[in-house]
């Protein structure tokens, strides 16, 4: 076992069984004219933390642990895409509509692609997923299991909505889940914090929360 200094206690990363999720890192949430802008929110915060997922990465990578990408992706036909999801928040351009980066939210348009400086390297598995969560019509659970994966390490955004789900859903299954804190971002700062204090609450009812610095210095004598 690997120890991490954590919150809210160290976190014991199993080397044979972790695997490194990146949530929706697209351009849809991060550049301007994509579904995130179409709600109406600033997609300027999340691209700060591009550096930091790259660093997490690069040290998953650097020991060949499993690495995982997720984006949120419906159907061209968006059959997948409930009408709730369509009409909600009354946006400027709603999903399967066209903008600056092609149809929102719809998967293998420009707008729908991780950005370019997270791209997912060949053998690194990528999950579209429909819904908030990464387990909802995936099938992840099952690949996970058959990978013998017991420990999940989170990046992504948004904090509250795409990475908390996710985490949830993956504490519900049984996986041990690590937040790392300076690798997710949220369209409101105020939802970050909250978030990360409601994992860590209550001797860690959602799972644990460290830096990248954590993982780095756990990770120099491996
Ligand atoms: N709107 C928002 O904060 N997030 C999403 O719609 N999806 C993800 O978090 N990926």
């Amino acid at each position: 076992m690997i120890e991490i200094a954590a919150r809210p206690y160290n976190y014991n990363l199993d080397p044979a069984h972790t695997a490194l999720v990146v949530i929706d890192m697209q351009r849809d949430f991060i550049e301007p004219g994509g579904f995130g802008d179409s709600l109406g929110n600033d997609v300027a915060r999340l691209a700060a933390i591009i550096p930091t997922v790259a660093g997490l990465l690069a040290l998953f990578r650097h020991q060949s642990w499993p690495v995982i990408h997720t984006r949120e992706a419906h159907r061209p036909d968006l059959s997948d895409c409930p009408p709730s999801k369509i009409v909600r928040g009354n946006p400027s351009l709603h999903i399967g509509e066209t903008g600056a980066m092609g149809r929102l939210l719809v998967a293998g348009e420009p707008g729908n692609q991780i950005v370019d400086a997270l791209a997912p390297l060949d053998g690194e598995l990528v999950i579209d997923k429909p819904g908030k969560g990464m387990f909802w019509a995936t099938g992840l659970h099952e690949r996970l299991q058959a990978m013998g994966i017991t420990h999940l390490v989170f990046a992504g955004v948004t904090t509250e909505v795409c990475v908390q789900t996710s985490m949830r859903e993956a504490n519900d299954r049984g996986y041990e889940c690590l937040l790392v804190e300076d690798a997710t971002e949220s369209y409101f700062a105020a939802f970050k914090g909250a978030t990360i204090e409601m994992i860590v609450a209550q001797g860690g009812i959602v799972g644990w929360v460290a830096p990248l610095s954590a993982l780095e210095k756990a990770m120099t004598h491996v």
